[in-house]
């Protein structure tokens, strides 16, 4: 196994769910973090619980490609020896159907779970190379592979990323750089109140009367590929809750 206390993740959306989750995770196993993300309070407290000798933060959006390169550049030792990537930051805005969508939900979720995480992986992969190699995790879902009532964009998105991570596989040959997508299914996380714009009542719904997993279970799948010996490179994980299956294809009938 690779030794996790030499482990040094850039880590996007560290401020809530699955990033905070695997913060906790590899900063356990005795490694270092980089946690981004725009809520600033979030990452200062998230520093004072790691510890800032294991955890550096960024404030930072990922749609800002400028702001990216400029803090990517300007990271310091010992957290510039960046060797895991996870470029899990992202949204789903809204669950209406296609035509009743508002565009702005749209753009806004192509701006962040597509391009925030090309300009993420795409800035990082060269130190990773240089440095000898590491792992790309990226945080596609469920929703990239099975379309549903009102997913549209954010399940295209998903798409996205699903084939983005298997096709940069196919140009690291040689470079010793791993790839996995992460394709998680129903999970409680601040995901469904920010989908749903803050309406508490809503974004319960999904996880009533169900045990949907959770950031810690999804955090452990993303641990459990960067662990693996180095021969070993787990293409995705999908993974869903127990309780959730995929339903029947769906049949209009007059
Ligand atoms: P959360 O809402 O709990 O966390 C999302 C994180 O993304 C936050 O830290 C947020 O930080 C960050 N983020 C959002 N927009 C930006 C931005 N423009 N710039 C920087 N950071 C941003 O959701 P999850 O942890 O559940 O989601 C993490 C990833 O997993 C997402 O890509 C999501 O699509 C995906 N996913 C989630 C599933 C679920 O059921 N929960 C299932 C499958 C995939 P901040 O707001 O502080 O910037
Ligand atoms: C999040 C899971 O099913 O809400 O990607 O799209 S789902």
């Amino acid at each position: 196994l690779l030794d996790p206390s030499r482990f040094v993740v850039f880590i996007t959306g560290a401020t809530s769910g699955f990033g905070a989750a695997a913060a906790r995770r590899y900063v356990a196993a005795g490694g270092k973090v980089i946690a981004t993300g725009r809520r600033r309070d979030r990452l200062v407290e998230l520093q004072a619980e790691l510890g800032a000798e294991n955890c550096h933060i960024i404030e930072l959006d990922v749609r800002d490609r400028a702001a990216m390169e400029k803090a990517i550049a300007a990271i310091p030792a010992p957290f510039d020896q960046i060797n895991i990537v996870l470029a899990n930051a992202g949204l789903a805005l809204g669950l209406q159907p296609a035509a009743e969508t508002d565009l702005d939900d749209w753009q806004t979720m192509i701006d962040t779970n597509v391009s925030g995480l090309v300009y993420t992986v795409r800035l990082l992969l060269p130190g990773l190379i240089a440095r000898g190699g590491g792992h790309v995790v990226t945080l596609g879902s469920v929703a990239g592979e099975y379309a549903y009532p009102g997913g549209s964009v954010y399940a295209a998105t998903k798409a996205f990323v699903k084939h983005f991570a298997l096709a940069i596989r196919s140009d690291l040959q040689g470079k010793n750089v791993r790839v996995t997508d992460i394709e998680p299914g129903l999970t409680e996380t601040e995901f469904s109140l920010v989908r749903f714009k803050g309406d508490d009542a809503k974004a319960a719904k999904p996880y009533q009367g169900t045990k949907a997993m959770t950031a810690d279970d999804i955090a452990e799948s993303i641990y459990w590929a960067t662990t693996l010996p180095a021969h070993v490179n787990i293409n995705k994980i999908q993974l869903m809750a127990t309780t959730q299956a995929i339903g029947a294809f769906d049949i209009h009938r007059e």
